[in-house]
């Protein structure tokens, strides 16, 4: 850790506060060159003390980062995690207001439920599918609070991964009964298909991303607890929305989820 906890929560209120209040900022790399990956995480740690104080909850977790096209397309080549609460969540065919947020971009998730705990180092992918209860589509929204959404990977960890809010539908499906690599994404705004993938983009297979955070987590002696929900990154480019758009997204053999932007 480079930075004082001072400076963190200062920095934690500073990002917290631009999510809050839909403004964007300068990145916090510019005035403090020298943060680390701990300080990184320690900020977004204490956005999260910071929400959970206001009675907010955690409803889930997230993958950042995780496919080829997000990495290039944000110029970063190291995934991400955040958390996710409940204000976040929209329902499916629901409506997003754009006036909340700075520039919200959307982009397809295939999202895990857990049905048992998972606990790093050395969790795999066969140790995900053993623990997931069902597979789901998710629209996840971004919005980096940062100025033009350009930013380093300190930087987007410490503003906890863009997260902003997020939309689940189509149907539960058992883990067992699809194959996740070759699983057929289509996006469509406006009717219009925007973007097109399969689930094989996130990290060769998309609970590798899973596997990753529990890692991640077990490295600091956490746990992904059973039954939490979990977004496993975008597995295209995202894309760029405003009032009046919708958006669609279908995922083969899992359904499809869908919302609106107002
Ligand atoms: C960072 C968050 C990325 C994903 O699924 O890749 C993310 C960003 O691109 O702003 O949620
Ligand atoms: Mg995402």
């Amino acid at each position: 850790m480079k930075l004082t906890q001072q400076v963190i929560e200062q920095l934690a209120e500073h990002l917290e506060n631009a999510e809050l209040q839909a403004h964007d900022v300068v990145k916090i790399t510019e005035a403090h060159p020298e943060m680390d990956w701990d300080d990184a995480y320690a900020i977004q740690a204490e956005i999260l003390r910071r929400k959970l104080a206001r009675g907010n909850r955690v409803v889930g977790l997230k993958c950042g980062l995780t496919s080829h096209a997000k990495m290039k397309q944000m110029g970063v080549d190291t995934p991400c995690f955040g958390f996710l609460v409940d204000y976040f969540s929209v329902a499916d065919g629901g409506e997003i207001k754009v006036a909340e947020l700075v520039h919200p971009k959307i982009e397809p998730e295939i999202v895990f439920v857990l049905k048992k705990a998972l606990k790093g180092p050395g969790c795999h992918i066969g140790n995900v599918l053993a623990a997931t209860d069902f597979v789901m589509p998710g629209l996840e929204i971004i919005d980096s609070r940062y100025r033009d959404f350009k930013f380093d990977l300190k930087s987007v960890i410490a503003d906890n991964c863009s997260s902003s809010r997020f939309v689940l539908g189509g149907q539960a499906v058992p883990v067992g009964e699809v194959d996740l690599r070759t699983l057929g994404v289509v996006m469509e705004k406006n009717g219009e298909a925007v973007a097109i993938g399969a689930g094989a983009a996130v990290l060769g297979h998309p609970a590798a991303a899973i596997a990753m955070l529990a890692n991640h987590l077990g490295a600091r002696g956490e746990e992904i607890p059973a039954g939490t929900m979990i977004l496993s990154g975008g597995v295209t480019e995202a894309v760029a929305v405003q009032a009046g758009d919708h958006v669609n997204l279908r995922i083969q053999a899992l359904g499809s989820v869908g919302v609106r932007f107002i």
